[in-house]
This record gives structure tokens, C-alpha cells and sequence, in this order.
């Protein structure tokens, strides 16, 4: 319970929907119109929005470390204030999430206790180190481009606030992956070491990257319903594939190597067919146990709490402001 919301945590704590409201969303939402805050709608979609945003708004913020480890050694003053617009981009949507989570009824502050304790998830991506700046620019363009493919695709979803945030995303992520992708195609083009850096750096993320989009469809646990009320706009695997069509001819512009063996695409289907990218790591990884979730969260912990002071005197400010004068 948040203030006077009800707000069920797990899908086990089942709610008794009224049928004839059920209906009424339903319809509405199937007439494409949007959701807004203060219209009725069932516990269930509350608190599918509330773990998605909210694992959204936690993998910008999170997002912004392995990238952020790279500002003090940007190759470059130029390269340097690029990277750090960008970072700060990233901790920006964060912002625009967590308010858009707020709107259905959860306080920030517990979804940052969610996420510091372990209790929420985030991408599976930002588990993992960037050891050199070729990292850095495979994150921005093929990350930031896989972003893209997921946040345009739902910014036409039922649920407004998210909507109106991703929209706003989108348009800055486009950036990301200019930026992004000047610097990989920089390196592509260079000397044999940084064509080297560069191939090393697509290497390590190719996994990763394929299991960004989520499990196989067949495996995926809220598509359906998801999908039903307007919330996910393309299954899973329908997004790693517009990642492959619009992704795999530009990689391999740059004369670079795919690390899969597997991959091709059937002509008759125009479906790219893929090696197991190792589903049991992806498992693990966003259970917790990745190369660097406990670094990531130990981060964050550090920012909670030396942030505190600050969060403390804005509330006092802010109840100063309110409360009438005597
Ligand atoms: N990582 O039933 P499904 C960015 C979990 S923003 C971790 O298929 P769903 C910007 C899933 O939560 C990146 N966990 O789930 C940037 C569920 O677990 P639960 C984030 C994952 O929700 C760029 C379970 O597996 N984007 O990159 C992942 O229908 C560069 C079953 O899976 C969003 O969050 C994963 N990859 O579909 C920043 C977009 N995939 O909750 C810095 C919004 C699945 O039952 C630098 N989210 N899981 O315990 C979505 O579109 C969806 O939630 C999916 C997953 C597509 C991610």
C-alpha cells in the first residue's frame, strides 16, 4: 500500500477484477486510445508497468557506470565532453522513468531500495566491464541502437506517461548512436591495433546484445499478456530480429566478424537464424551473478548514501515551503 493505492507486488496476490470495467479498459485500449494515471485499470497492469518502467529506470541509471569508468580516459577533450553528455543523457531518463513509475503509485525511494537490495532487476548488459574504449563504443552504438528498436516500438503502447517519456528517450538514445557509431567506424577504419580493439570490443558484447532483447519468446514469462493490453508492441525474439536485419549489414560494412558461426539468414523467410547464445548465462546474469552486479550495486549504494544529506535538506526545504506560515 503507497499512500491510497493498493499496489500488488506479486502475480500470486490474484485480484477480483470488476468484469464490466475490465470490459470498458479493455475496449478502450483495443480502440488504441492511451491510459492515463487517474483512469481505472485492473492491479494487474499496474504492476506489470510498475516492474518494467521500473526496471527501465534502473538500467539508465545503472547503464550510465560502465560507460561513466571511461570519462576521466576518453581518448580526447572533444571525445570526453561527448561521453559526458551522454552519461548525464543516460541518469537524465532515468528521471523521466522514475516519475513515469511514480505516476502508478509507487515512491521513488522504494523503488531504490528495490533495486539496492537486489529486489528489482535491470538490463543484463551493464553487468559487465568495459575494459577498453572500443567497449565504450560498441556500448553506444549497438546498445543505444537496441534501445532504440525496444523504446520506439513501445513508445506507441497503451500506457501515456511511459509513451510521452519514451518518445523524449528515443530522440536523445538517436544521438547516443551517432555518437557511438562515429567512434566504432573510427576504430574500424584505423590502425591494425584499433581494428583489433575494436573486433575484441564486438566479441564480448555479441552475447550480451542478443540476450538484451529477453528470452525466446517461447520462454518469455509476460509477453502475452503484455502484449494483450498494449504494453510490449513486439515479442522478444520479433526485436532481436529487427536488431539483425537493421544491424548485421553495417557491422559487416565495417569489415568486422560477427562471433557467430550460426548466423545466416534464410532467403526464403527473411528470418536471421542464430547460434545458442547461452541462455543459462543470461539467467544468471540477471539473477545476480554476472561480472559485475555486485560492483554495479555497490556503486549505487555508495551514491544512496552519501546522497542522503542532500535528499534530507530539499525535504526540509520543501516542508518549510508548504507548511503555512504561524
Ligand atoms: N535484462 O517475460 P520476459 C538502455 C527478465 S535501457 C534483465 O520476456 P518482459 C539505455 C524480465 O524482467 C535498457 N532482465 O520479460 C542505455 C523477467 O523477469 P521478472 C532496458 C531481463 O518484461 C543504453 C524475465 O526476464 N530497457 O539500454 C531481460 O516481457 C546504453 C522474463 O522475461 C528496458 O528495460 C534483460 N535484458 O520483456 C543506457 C525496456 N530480459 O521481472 C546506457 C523496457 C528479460 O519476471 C547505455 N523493458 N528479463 O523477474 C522491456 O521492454 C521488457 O521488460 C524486456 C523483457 C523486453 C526487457
Amino acid at each position: 500500500m503507497y499512500g491510497n493505492i493498493s499496489i500488488v507486488d506479486t502475480p500470486q496476490q490474484q485480484v477480483q477484477e470488476d468484469p464490466e470495467l475490465l470490459a470498458a479498459f479493455e475496449a478502450k485500449i483495443a480502440r488504441g486510445e492511451k491510459i492515463e494515471p487517474h483512469d481505472w485499470m485492473p492491479a494487474e497492469y499496474r504492476r506489470q508497468l510498475i516492474r518494467m518502467i521500473e526496471q527501465h529506470a534502473h538500467s539508465e541509471i545503472i547503464g550510465s557506470l560502465p560507460e561513466g569508468t571511461w570519462i576521466t580516459r576518453a581518448p580526447g577533450f572533444k571525445r570526453k565532453i561527448a561521453l559526458m553528455a551522454k552519461v548525464q543523457d543516460e541518469v537524465g531518463h532515468a528521471q523521466l522513468l522514475y516519475s513515469a513509475a511514480e505516476t502508478l503509485g509507487k515512491p521513488r525511494e522504494a523503488m531504490i531500495d528495490d533495486l539496492i537490495s537486489g529486489k528489482s532487476k535491470y538490463s543484463n548488459v551493464f553487468n559487465y566491464p568495459a575494459y577498453t574504449w572500443a567497449d565504450t563504443a560498441i556500448i553506444a552504438w549497438l546498445i543505444d541502437a537496441s534501445a532504440i528498436i525496444n523504446q520506439v516500438t513501445n513508445s506507441k503502447g497503451s500506457y501515456a506517461p511511459y509513451s510521452r517519456a519514451l518518445e523524449r528517450i528515443c530522440m536523445e538514445e538517436s544521438f547516443h548512436l551517432k555518437y557511438g557509431y562515429d567512434n566504432v567506424v573510427t576504430l574500424a577504419t584505423g590502425t591494425a591495433v584499433q581494428r583489433q580493439m575494436v573486433q575484441e570490443a564486438l566479441n564480448r558484447w555479441w552475447r550480451p546484445i542478443m540476450h538484451f532483447f529477453g528470452p525466446p519468446d517461447k520462454a518469455s514469462v509476460h509477453t502475452e499478456k503484455l502484449t494483450k493490453w498494449k504494453v510490449k508492441m513486439a515479442s522478444n525474439d520479433d526485436m532481436r530480429q529487427q536488431f539483425f536485419n537493421q544491424y548485421v549489414p553495417k557491422i559487416l560494412e565495417l569489415g568486422l566478424v560477427i562471433p557467430d558461426p550460426e548466423l545466416r539468414k534464410d532467403p526464403a523467410t527473411g528470418i536471421w537464424n542464430y547460434g545458442d547464445p547461452d541462455w543459462d548465462e543470461f539467467k544468471r546474469v540477471i539473477n545476480g551473478d554476472g561480472p559485475c552486479n555486485a560492483e554495479r550495486l555497490a556503486v549505487r549504494r555508495i551514491a544512496e548514501e552519501r546522497g542522503r544529506w542532500v535528499r534530507e535538506a530539499l525535504r526540509k526545504a520543501d516542508e518549510r515551503y508548504v507548511t503555512p506560515l504561524a
